[in-house]
């Protein structure tokens, strides 16, 4: 199978800087005839053939300067069209393609979603609209004129500016859009349909007028209101916090129901799957409203960090992606709880991406080679790629992060850029050195740093000795030290910081210490009293960490740190430590006492003062069973930690019931629903209570969900009562699942949620209810948003369900893979990575692992994702 290596990467002999289209859309086909500007590059060879990029066209003409092409002259294959001997000067190349977008199932290119023409061309979709130079090192300016049936689609968008329009005689009408911005062809975009709108305006820090818009499906228009907000306060945090302004006279969003990813930053028109959009009180949950906001937000800074600075090559993409993943961290964080915000973040990291960087998938931030670049888009590239630049701001204080960033700005506005031209600005905007920091994005795996510490009384010395190491991972054999930025505090024995006379040992600035060897031995002097250490305060770097604290200095972390992140981490630090052993007692809590103090440390936090009501929502939930699985590392049996984790949890529901119910009933009163912080804050606090209640296993708590089920105003509420019911496999769940079924049935986006949490019942009889789901007639089989939640969910989010010992959920999952890969290869490649933890278990269930990913892989013909996924994950 083709591998593409970053090495072997060359500028195009050709390039194209001027883009016209016309478009003619009809249902059935659609015909595209591009005018494309062509210029040799200085030093290419006469007779140097031009190479277009194309996937499922049908070509109808060729033509140069406007004269037709003979036969001998190109030739066009499956995957391009070769122009054998273009001349050695500009020159307009001519083409008209025919394509079929209703038959267009993979979602890639132009297609049909619920009656609306849209595009998705990130990151080689442009190829399926037209023959092109497809990568993203191709800049152009580009002009669309779209035509339509007028009825069936009075909506015509795309990038850019709207420069003119009118009809014509037979029905149809046309619009002419025109992007001055150079972009590559990822960032194309068109639509096309009959659609509500709604519209407000932005007035940006130099006094420009920008129209602003969300297009969505008839009837829904009050739903995107929450995304309006959003968008608004996005452009002004950017404009705040980096000096971004926007650049064109509209920006439109357009939400449609069909689309693999969450959203695209299609230049001045993204376009988004409408579960980001879509927010009002009685269909979504503040989890939602969240996401939109913070998906609302990244599309916006990709405006500037992926559009007007793109990537050279896919082996880049975690230029614009980590960066952006931060930028849109940070507004969260400005916007709201900061602490909150990162302990989210972690949460997510540790459970998506650090089992990806512990498996078969494994990948640098920066991988150097690929054979599917759909299979890229990952949380390495993301959410680590978000935490390295979140290091490279902790290390440069706010300030020199703000020089690094004007700087990259100004070298390489309207360019496609590196990794390490990005590291470059930061270097030379501070004067610092960087080399071994960028090994951050070349190096895959997670660092796992062991510390040690010792405390010598009579010369007031303390040592902290820090170790790092970092496994192989597939294709890295040897790993490098890394530059681990360790933010730290130490705490006295009364919980008040302490300062140090002198330091030696390893560079500290203020209160970082530059981690940058195999082994750092730190020593410091004028220490009165044996501290404890905090260290990695605001998680200031991706790493494990193994310390030889004690329960107790761990619970006295979470009374006395100063930091927020470190005394939610000392409470699950204790949790995890009790739940290992619980499951080597086979699903048993073997430590009362410990178990005791926990509870103890959690009713202190939950009546204390120190941390919001969001914080204190988050300190009750323990480690999820993939966290612990994590943990464990090999011979995981999922069923053992399930029952460790539930009995855990009964045990503190038990303990702290009173406490519980008491600010349950406490934060009863809500009043009309709001999004504002302290609304959206006390609903997290009273769910997350209620779900504790019910984790305890009685009928009380049982009647209290289901109550507050039935008498929820919104759907934060209801939602929450109903999965604290299902995760519980409360024997109420059943019923109450049918009854939200028939509330909802009407409603895609809240279907999916019912789809998700049956999906995750854990009982046995829930494989059977997802396939008799999945075999319903009227299930919708094309929609990723379904078939992620249902199949996705059962894969991901129930973990003893899935890897049943006699293998069936296994198989029912590649069986699956194997006939969706057949319409759409990217849902069906996404959903076989649940696969990548397949080592990790006993040996029974990988041996039935083993067998269902064999079957698939002697199954037939698979698309080149889910090929490339099943090697890896086979390898
Ligand atoms: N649309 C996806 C994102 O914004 C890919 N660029 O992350
Ligand atoms: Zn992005």
């Amino acid at each position: 199978e083709h591998t593409i290596f970053l090495k072997d990467y060359a500028p195009t002999p050709y390039f194209i800087d001027r883009v016209e289209m016309e478009v003619e859309i009809a249902p059935e086909k659609s015909v595209i005839h591009s005018l494309l500007h062509v210029v040799p590059r200085e030093g290419t060879e006469p007779g140097t053939p031009l190479v277009l990029d194309g996937d499922e066209l049908l070509l109808n003409s060729v033509a140069i300067d406007g004269a037709p092409l003979g036969l001998l002259a190109y030739e066009a294959t499956p995957s391009s069209l070769i122009i054998h001997e273009p001349p050695l000067r500009r020159f307009v190349l001519e083409t008209t393609v025919t394509i079929e977008p209703e038959k267009n199932t993979r979602l890639m290119g132009f297609y049909r979603s619920n009656g609306t023409w849209c595009t998705q061309c990130e990151p080689e979709g442009f190829r399926r609209i037209t023959y092109y130079l497809d990568r993203p090192d191709n800049l152009a300016t580009f002009n669309v004129t779209m035509i339509a049936d007028k009825k069936l689609a009075p909506v015509l968008l795309a990038n850019g500016n709207p420069v003119g329009q009118g009809d014509f005689e037979d029905g149809k009408h046309f619009a002419v859009w025109e992007d001055p911005h150079p972009k590559p062809s990822y960032l194309f975009a068109m639509v096309a349909g009959d659609l509500g709108s709604i519209h407000d305006s932005f007035t940006t820090s130099s006094g420009k007028q920008v129209a602003l818009a969300i297009y969505c499906e008839h009837g829904k228009e009050d739903r995107c209101l929450y995304a309006m907000d959003a968008l608004k306060r996005s452009m002004a945090w950017d404009e705040r916090r980096f000096g971004l302004e926007y650049d064109l006279d509209v920006f439109n969003i357009v939400a449609v129901s069909d689309f693999n990813f969450g959203a695209m930053e299609n230049k001045g028109l993204n376009i988004f799957n409408d579960r980001l959009v879509f927010a009002i009180p009685e269909t979504a949950t503040d989890a939602d409203y969240d996401n939109v906001e913070r998906v609302i937000a990244h599309e916006y800074f990709h405006n500037w960090t992926g559009d007007r600075v793109t990537c050279r090559d896919w082996f880049q993409l975690c230029l614009k992606e980590g960066l952006t993943v931060y930028r849109d961290q940070e507004f969260s964080s400005d916007e709201r709880s900061r602490p909150v915000k990162r302990i989210e973040d972690v949460r997510l990291l540790r459970s998506a991406q650090f089992v990806e960087d512990a498996g078969p998938l494994a990948h640098p931030p920066r991988p150097d080679h690929y054979r599917e670049i759909n299979n890229f888009y990952t949380t390495t590239v993301y959410e680590k790629g978000a935490e390295v630049v979140r290091m490279l701001a902790t290390m440069l204080g706010e300030a020199g992060f703000r020089k690094g960033m004007d700087l990259y700005f100004e070298r390489h506005d309207g360019q496609a850029a590196t990794i390490e031209d990005f590291i470059a600005a930061f270097a030379d905007a501070n004067q610092v050195n960087l080399d071994q920091f960028i090994h951050w994005y070349l190096q895959a795996g997670t660092p796992q740093v062991t510390v040690s510490d010792s405390y010598d009384a009579a010369s007031q010395t303390y040592r902290l000795t820090l170790e790092q190491k970092t496994d192989p991972t597939p294709g890295q054999p040897e790993k490098q030290a890394m530059l681990i930025p360790v933010k730290f505090g130490l705490i006295g024995p009364n919980g008040s910081p302490m300062s140090w006379s002198k330091v030696s040992g390893a560079e500290v600035k203020g209160d970082l210490i530059m981690f940058d060897t195999g082994k750092a031995e730190l020593t410091f002097e004028g220490i009165a009293n044996r501290p404890v250490p905090s260290l990695f305060r605001e998680f200031s770097a991706p790493i494990k960490l193994t310390t030889s604290l004690s329960a107790e200095d761990q619970l006295f972390l979470a009374r006395h740190d100063s930091d927020p992140f470190n005394r939610w981490q000392a409470l699950q630090t204790v949790a995890t430590g009790i739940l290992l052993d619980a499951v080597k007692a086979g699903g048993r809590l073997t430590d009362e006492g410990r178990v005791d103090a926990l509870a103890t440390a959690l009713g202190e936090t939950l009546e204390g003062n120190s941390g919001d009501a969001a914080f204190k929502a988050l300190t009750l939930a323990m480690p999820t069973e993939d966290n612990i699985a994590q943990a464990i590392g090999t011979d995981v049996d999922p069923q053992a930690i399930h029952d460790a984790r539930s009995a855990l949890r009964k045990a503190i529901s038990n303990r702290l019931h009173d406490k519980l119910l008491a600010v349950y009933n406490a934060l009863a009163d809500q009043g009309p629903f709001s999004t504002a912080q302290a609304a959206t804050q006390g609903r997290s606090l009273r769910n997350a209570c209620l779900t504790q209640l019910v984790a305890g296993g009685t009928e009380g708590a049982y009647s209290l969900a289901e109550a507050h089920y039935r008498t929820a105003t919104n759907m934060t509420d209801r939602m929450a009562a109903l999965a604290a019911l299902v995760h519980a496999n409360a024997p109420v769940a059943q019923a109450l699942l049918g009854d939200f079924r028939t509330l909802y049935t009407a409603d895609p986006l809240v279907l999916d949620k019912w789809l998700s949490l049956s999906a995750q019942v854990p009982d046995e009889a829930t494989l059977d209810r997802v396939k008799a789901i999945l075999a319903d007639p009227s299930f919708p089989r094309n929609n990723p948003n379904r078939l992620r939640s249902l199949v996705g969910s059962f894969a991901n989010a129930n973990p003893v369900q899935f890897a049943r010992p006699d293998g069936s959920g296994f198989r029912f999952v590649t069986e699956f893979v194997a006939d969706v890969d057949k319409r759409n290869p990217q849902v069906a490649a996404r959903v076989l990575t649940a696969f990548r933890i397949w080592r990790n278990y006993e040996p029974v269930r990988r041996a039935e692992a083993e067998s269902a990913l064999k079957s698939l892989a002697e199954s037939g013909s698979l698309s080149r994702n889910t090929a490339d996924i099943l090697g890896r994950t086979l390898a």
